[in-house]
Protein backbone atom coordinates (compact mmCIF):
# COMPACT_ATOMS: atom_id res chain seq x y z
CA UNK A 1 0.00 0.00 0.00
CA UNK A 2 2.84 2.54 1.12
CA UNK A 3 4.88 1.83 -1.98
CA UNK A 4 1.86 2.57 -4.57
CA UNK A 5 1.59 5.52 -2.52
CA UNK A 6 5.18 6.63 -3.35
CA UNK A 7 5.07 5.25 -7.04
CA UNK A 8 2.56 7.43 -7.20
CA UNK A 9 3.32 10.93 -6.18
CA UNK A 10 6.41 10.26 -8.01
CA UNK A 11 4.28 9.93 -10.69
CA UNK A 12 2.82 13.14 -9.91
CA UNK A 13 6.13 14.63 -9.61
CA UNK A 14 7.67 13.77 -12.40
CA UNK A 15 3.91 15.28 -14.83
CA UNK A 16 4.34 18.28 -12.93
CA UNK A 17 7.95 18.93 -13.28
CA UNK A 18 7.45 17.99 -17.26
CA UNK A 19 4.42 19.95 -17.45
CA UNK A 20 2.53 16.61 -18.32
CA UNK A 21 4.43 16.13 -22.02
CA UNK A 22 6.66 14.22 -21.01
CA UNK A 23 4.94 11.44 -18.65
CA UNK A 24 7.16 7.82 -18.79
CA UNK A 25 6.66 5.80 -21.81
CA UNK A 26 4.67 2.98 -20.20
CA UNK A 27 3.30 1.67 -23.45
CA UNK A 28 6.70 -0.09 -24.12
CA UNK A 29 6.80 1.16 -27.99
CA UNK A 30 10.58 1.74 -29.05
CA UNK A 31 9.12 3.50 -32.15
CA UNK A 32 7.20 6.73 -30.81
CA UNK A 33 7.74 9.15 -27.61
CA UNK A 34 5.46 7.26 -25.93
CA UNK A 35 2.33 10.04 -26.36
CA UNK A 36 0.40 7.67 -29.07
CA UNK A 37 -3.36 6.89 -27.51
CA UNK A 38 -5.19 3.85 -28.65
CA UNK A 39 -8.42 3.87 -29.79
CA UNK A 40 -11.08 1.61 -29.32
CA UNK A 41 -13.72 1.95 -32.03
CA UNK A 42 -13.36 3.06 -35.81
CA UNK A 43 -15.84 3.48 -38.34
CA UNK A 44 -17.82 2.56 -36.06
CA UNK A 45 -17.05 -0.76 -35.26
CA UNK A 46 -15.24 -1.86 -32.19
CA UNK A 47 -12.04 -2.98 -31.79
CA UNK A 48 -9.87 -5.43 -29.90
CA UNK A 49 -7.49 -3.75 -27.64
CA UNK A 50 -4.22 -4.77 -27.77
CA UNK A 51 -3.82 -6.13 -24.38
CA UNK A 52 -6.63 -8.54 -25.52
CA UNK A 53 -4.65 -10.09 -28.28
CA UNK A 54 -2.54 -13.02 -28.47
CA UNK A 55 0.77 -13.56 -29.17
CA UNK A 56 2.18 -17.04 -29.68
CA UNK A 57 4.82 -17.02 -32.04
CA UNK A 58 6.92 -19.72 -32.64
CA UNK A 59 10.21 -18.40 -30.82
CA UNK A 60 8.66 -15.17 -28.24
CA UNK A 61 9.09 -12.02 -28.95
CA UNK A 62 11.45 -10.72 -31.06
CA UNK A 63 12.75 -7.26 -29.76
CA UNK A 64 13.79 -5.26 -33.25
CA UNK A 65 16.46 -2.06 -33.13
CA UNK A 66 15.04 0.86 -34.48
CA UNK A 67 18.07 2.25 -35.86
CA UNK A 68 19.60 -0.39 -37.27
CA UNK A 69 16.59 -1.86 -38.82
CA UNK A 70 16.82 -2.38 -42.34
CA UNK A 71 13.73 -4.45 -44.94
CA UNK A 72 15.24 -5.86 -47.66
CA UNK A 73 13.76 -6.90 -50.89
CA UNK A 74 15.05 -8.75 -53.58
CA UNK A 75 15.05 -11.91 -55.97
CA UNK A 76 12.99 -11.08 -59.56
CA UNK A 77 13.40 -7.65 -59.34
CA UNK A 78 15.48 -4.98 -61.14
CA UNK A 79 17.24 -3.33 -58.04
CA UNK A 80 17.54 -5.16 -54.97
CA UNK A 81 16.49 -2.46 -52.18
CA UNK A 82 16.72 -1.98 -48.33
CA UNK A 83 14.31 0.87 -46.27
CA UNK A 84 14.94 2.27 -42.97
CA UNK A 85 12.19 2.16 -40.78
CA UNK A 86 12.45 6.25 -41.05
CA UNK A 87 12.21 5.78 -44.78
CA UNK A 88 8.71 3.39 -44.77
CA UNK A 89 7.18 6.36 -42.68
CA UNK A 90 7.63 8.56 -45.35
CA UNK A 91 5.99 6.66 -47.65
CA UNK A 92 1.71 7.57 -48.09
CA UNK A 93 -0.12 4.92 -45.94
CA UNK A 94 -3.05 3.02 -46.06
CA UNK A 95 -5.24 2.47 -42.90
CA UNK A 96 -7.84 -0.91 -43.22
CA UNK A 97 -9.99 -2.38 -40.39
CA UNK A 98 -9.35 -6.22 -40.60
CA UNK A 99 -9.80 -9.14 -38.71
CA UNK A 100 -6.84 -12.04 -38.08
CA UNK A 101 -8.39 -15.11 -37.91
CA UNK A 102 -5.77 -18.14 -36.55
CA UNK A 103 -6.68 -20.81 -38.22
CA UNK A 104 -6.90 -22.44 -34.28
CA UNK A 105 -10.49 -20.38 -33.62
CA UNK A 106 -9.51 -17.57 -32.44
CA UNK A 107 -9.36 -14.23 -33.68
CA UNK A 108 -8.98 -10.25 -32.96
CA UNK A 109 -10.08 -7.14 -35.19
CA UNK A 110 -7.80 -4.64 -35.59
CA UNK A 111 -7.14 -0.94 -37.42
CA UNK A 112 -3.70 -1.27 -38.96
CA UNK A 113 -2.27 1.47 -40.75
CA UNK A 114 1.50 1.03 -42.28
CA UNK A 115 2.69 1.24 -46.78
CA UNK A 116 1.19 -0.59 -49.31
CA UNK A 117 3.79 -3.60 -50.27
CA UNK A 118 2.68 -2.57 -53.90
CA UNK A 119 4.87 0.82 -53.37
CA UNK A 120 7.90 -0.39 -52.16
CA UNK A 121 7.76 -3.50 -54.92
CA UNK A 122 7.81 -0.50 -57.35
CA UNK A 123 10.79 0.94 -55.75
CA UNK A 124 12.54 -2.33 -56.72
CA UNK A 125 10.86 -2.99 -60.07
CA UNK A 126 9.43 -6.76 -60.08
CA UNK A 127 10.34 -8.60 -63.28
CA UNK A 128 7.70 -9.48 -65.10
CA UNK A 129 8.11 -13.36 -64.84
CA UNK A 130 7.65 -12.57 -61.30
CA UNK A 131 4.19 -14.64 -59.24
CA UNK A 132 4.91 -15.26 -55.32
CA UNK A 133 6.51 -12.95 -52.67
CA UNK A 134 8.06 -14.60 -49.61
CA UNK A 135 8.30 -12.83 -46.30
CA UNK A 136 11.13 -13.58 -44.10
CA UNK A 137 10.95 -12.55 -40.06
CA UNK A 138 13.37 -11.92 -37.66
CA UNK A 139 12.51 -15.36 -35.63
CA UNK A 140 12.99 -17.76 -38.64
CA UNK A 141 9.37 -17.64 -39.68
CA UNK A 142 8.54 -16.93 -43.21
CA UNK A 143 5.57 -17.31 -45.18
CA UNK A 144 4.38 -16.72 -48.96
CA UNK A 145 1.53 -14.84 -51.19
CA UNK A 146 1.24 -14.96 -54.56
CA UNK A 147 1.81 -11.19 -55.98
CA UNK A 148 -1.34 -10.58 -57.76
CA UNK A 149 -3.39 -10.59 -54.55
CA UNK A 150 -0.90 -9.09 -52.70
CA UNK A 151 -1.66 -5.97 -55.46
CA UNK A 152 -5.23 -6.85 -55.85
CA UNK A 153 -5.87 -6.05 -52.45
CA UNK A 154 -3.46 -3.20 -51.73
CA UNK A 155 -2.23 -5.45 -48.82
CA UNK A 156 -0.02 -3.69 -46.38
CA UNK A 157 2.96 -3.91 -44.60
CA UNK A 158 1.32 -2.39 -41.14
CA UNK A 159 3.21 -0.25 -38.46
CA UNK A 160 0.40 1.02 -36.44
CA UNK A 161 -2.05 -1.35 -34.47
CA UNK A 162 -4.72 0.56 -33.00
CA UNK A 163 -3.12 3.77 -34.05
CA UNK A 164 -0.63 2.64 -31.59
CA UNK A 165 3.33 2.27 -32.92
CA UNK A 166 3.47 -2.13 -32.98
CA UNK A 167 4.33 -2.90 -29.72
CA UNK A 168 7.41 -5.87 -30.05
CA UNK A 169 4.70 -8.51 -28.91
CA UNK A 170 2.83 -7.11 -31.67
CA UNK A 171 5.33 -7.24 -34.38
CA UNK A 172 7.89 -4.18 -34.67
CA UNK A 173 8.30 -2.78 -37.25
CA UNK A 174 6.29 -4.27 -39.50
CA UNK A 175 3.35 -6.98 -39.77
CA UNK A 176 1.94 -7.65 -42.92
CA UNK A 177 -1.65 -7.76 -42.56
CA UNK A 178 -2.88 -10.88 -45.11
CA UNK A 179 -6.86 -9.54 -45.66
CA UNK A 180 -8.90 -12.99 -45.96
CA UNK A 181 -6.34 -15.09 -45.26
CA UNK A 182 -5.35 -16.95 -42.30
CA UNK A 183 -3.46 -15.56 -39.35
CA UNK A 184 0.14 -17.74 -40.23
CA UNK A 185 0.44 -15.23 -43.26
CA UNK A 186 0.10 -12.44 -40.98
CA UNK A 187 3.89 -12.25 -41.09
CA UNK A 188 5.47 -10.13 -37.53
CA UNK A 189 9.09 -8.90 -37.91
CA UNK A 190 9.35 -8.88 -41.47
CA UNK A 191 13.37 -7.82 -42.30
CA UNK A 192 13.25 -9.66 -46.18
CA UNK A 193 11.10 -10.15 -48.93
CA UNK A 194 11.63 -12.29 -51.76
CA UNK A 195 10.39 -11.91 -54.87
CA UNK A 196 9.96 -15.08 -56.80
CA UNK A 197 8.65 -17.27 -60.01
CA UNK A 198 7.24 -20.11 -58.22
CA UNK A 199 4.97 -21.43 -55.36
CA UNK A 200 6.72 -21.19 -51.64
CA UNK A 201 5.86 -23.31 -48.74
CA UNK A 202 6.68 -21.31 -45.44
CA UNK A 203 7.08 -22.18 -41.81
CA UNK A 204 3.14 -23.66 -41.23
CA UNK A 205 3.03 -24.64 -44.80
CA UNK A 206 5.70 -26.98 -44.37
CA UNK A 207 3.56 -28.00 -41.80
CA UNK A 208 0.47 -28.84 -43.82
CA UNK A 209 -1.17 -25.66 -43.56
CA UNK A 210 -2.79 -24.83 -46.92
CA UNK A 211 -0.84 -22.25 -49.06
CA UNK A 212 -3.50 -20.36 -50.26
CA UNK A 213 -4.74 -20.14 -46.78
CA UNK A 214 -8.23 -18.26 -47.38
CA UNK A 215 -10.54 -17.50 -44.42
CA UNK A 216 -13.33 -20.38 -44.71
CA UNK A 217 -11.57 -22.61 -46.87
CA UNK A 218 -9.60 -25.38 -46.03
CA UNK A 219 -6.96 -25.49 -43.19
CA UNK A 220 -4.92 -27.95 -44.63
CA UNK A 221 -3.87 -29.52 -47.89
CA UNK A 222 -2.50 -27.38 -51.00
N1 LIG B 1 7.37 -13.83 -37.41
C1 LIG B 1 6.25 -14.47 -37.08
N2 LIG B 1 5.08 -14.04 -37.56
C2 LIG B 1 3.94 -14.67 -37.25
C3 LIG B 1 3.92 -15.81 -36.41
C4 LIG B 1 5.18 -16.24 -35.89
O1 LIG B 1 5.28 -17.22 -35.14
N3 LIG B 1 6.31 -15.54 -36.24
N4 LIG B 1 2.72 -16.43 -36.12
C5 LIG B 1 1.62 -16.25 -37.08
C6 LIG B 1 0.32 -16.72 -36.60
S1 LIG B 1 0.08 -18.41 -36.56
C7 LIG B 1 -0.71 -15.87 -36.30
S2 LIG B 1 -2.25 -16.45 -35.93
C8 LIG B 1 -0.49 -14.40 -36.34
C9 LIG B 1 -0.99 -13.70 -35.11
O2 LIG B 1 -0.37 -14.29 -34.04
P1 LIG B 1 0.04 -13.43 -32.81
O3 LIG B 1 -1.10 -13.44 -31.93
O4 LIG B 1 1.23 -14.15 -32.29
O5 LIG B 1 0.36 -12.07 -33.30
O6 LIG B 1 0.88 -14.06 -36.50
C10 LIG B 1 1.50 -14.79 -37.50
N5 LIG B 1 2.78 -14.19 -37.76
MO1 LIG C 1 -2.13 -18.74 -36.01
Amino acid sequence: MKRWNLVFTCLLVLSAVSGCTTVPDTTNTPGTSGNETEIKVYEGIKLTPISEQRNNAIAGTQYIDRDTYRLRITGLVDTPVEFTYEQLLTYPNVSKIDRLNCVEGWSFIAKWTGVPVKTLLDEAGVKENATNVIFYSSDGYSTSLELDYLLEKNIILAYKLNDITLPPDRGFPLQLVAEDKYGYKYAKWVTDIEITDEPYKGYWERAGYSNKADVGGPAFGD
